[in-house]
């Protein structure tokens, strides 16, 4: 199949999902076109089949603000004119799903394309719930050949918020278990340059946006460091930086967090880690969680969104309620000081990604609806 696919590129999770279902799905033999204005950060390597369009969008002193939505639509419109794309698939409803249906209205072929458009979060429980985006959001659902939600939860939001289509389906999240595993040899160099003493280590990886509750994590330091010896390591960039280092400042913690700003070689920095903390405030699914569970590390998490189905309390990690930092720092205390409970939620984190969303178990799912839609 020839499929192209429409993600924003930057630093998040809708991108991430897109570009590793495109270059799996380009390792399964079919063609697949990334459109998107900037290098998809995960595409950080050569893949046979797989080929990148970039989206530019032109600036006019007439118009102060940039038609990103215009330009991507008439680039959909240029590569499927020489490539005759089977399936577009666009990631984030917002503003993508409504390009996809431009575009296809403006090609108006006699082989349509179809378009698929996957649900990752905000575009249902934020941004599209504002009066302004909500009719669209609904209309570009309803016109979509196919629509699928990276959760139950999220699925069960868009039927109550959007539209009663019923022919909706969920299709988790995923990831690569052979490339998320516990590599202890490689991550010795890190353990040893930021636990020199042993200390154990706490982990979060994001975007720092606000809904991440990225201080969260600072104050559940702070509580751990009254028991057990332990540094905490923030991995990646975003709006809530400041305040976080400054929260370090003010409770005392700056020589125990460790920024290590954007990373890439995540499973390596991964197998540092002692336990995941992910206490956002609103998280459809949580796929830092998952590839965190896929290197054994257990996660203690908020109960919210699609948390649930992806940490099972007691199991291979922690739930508490949004913002009970005390609670969470009590899980972790009892994890990073019983040896024997933190295997067996290492071994349960381990199985449960390789079980239940591996790329393997997941990426199929995705063929089977585009080969349905054909
Ligand atoms: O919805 C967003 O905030 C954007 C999106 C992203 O690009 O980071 O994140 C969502 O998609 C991820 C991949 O499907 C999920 O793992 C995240 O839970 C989800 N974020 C939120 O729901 C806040």
């Amino acid at each position: 199949m020839k499929i192209g696919i429409v993600c924003y590129p930057t630093y998040g999770g809708s991108g991430v999902v897109a570009t590793e279902l495109g270059m799996e799905l380009a390792r399964r033999g079919h063609q697949v076109h990334f459109i998107t204005y900037a290098m998809p950060i995960r595409l950080d390597r050569f893949q046979d089949n797989v080929f990148f369009h970039e989206v530019e969008i032109p600036s006019y002193p007439l118009m102060e603000h940039q038609l990103y939505t215009l330009a991507l639509a008439g680039k959909i419109i240029d590569v499927d004119k020489y490539e005759h794309l089977d399936v577009l698939h666009v990631h984030y409803a917002i503003p993508h799903a409504i390009s996809g249906y431009l575009a296809k209205q403006i090609l108006n072929t006699k082989k349509q394309i179809k378009l698929v458009t996957t649900l990752h979060g905000t575009d249902i429980t934020l941004v599209g719930l504002e009066p302004g985006f909500h009719p669209l959001v609904k209309f570009s659902l309803e016109q979509s050949d196919a629509v699928t939600a990276v959760s139950s939860y999220l699925m069960e939001k868009t039927k109550q918020n959007f539209t009663p289509r019923t022919d909706m389906s969920v299709i988790h999240n995923f990831v690569d278990t052979n490339v998320y595993i516990r590599h202890d040899d490689r991550c010795d160099g890190l353990r040893r340059r930021i636990a020199k003493n042993n200390e154990k280590i706490l982990m979060h990886i994001s975007n720092f946006r606000s809904v991440k509750r990225v201080q969260d994590t600072v104050r559940i330091l702070a509580e751990v460091r009254k028991t057990v010896d332990a540094k905490l390591v923030l991995v990646g960039d975003g709006p809530d930086r400041a305040d976080t280092e400054r929260l370090c400042r003010e409770l005392n913690m700056n020589d125990y967090v460790t920024f290590l700003g954007k990373q890439s070689a995540l499973p390596e920095i991964l197998s540092a880690a002692d336990v995941f903390l992910l206490p956002s405030q609103s998280e459809s699914f949580g796929l830092a969680a998952l590839e965190a569970l896929s290197c054994g590390v257990p996660v203690i998490g908020a109960n919210i969104g699609g948390i649930p189905e992806v940490i099972l309390h007691g199991e291979n990690g922690y739930i508490s309620e949004l913002g009970d930092v005390q609670r969470m720092a009590k899980y972790a205390v009892e994890l990073l000081t019983q040896p024997k409970r933190w295997d067996a939620f290492s071994a349960k984190a381990r199985s449960f990604a390789v079980d239940n969303f591996d790329t393997n178990k997941i990426v199929p799912q995705y063929e089977q609806l585009y080969q349905r839609l054909l």
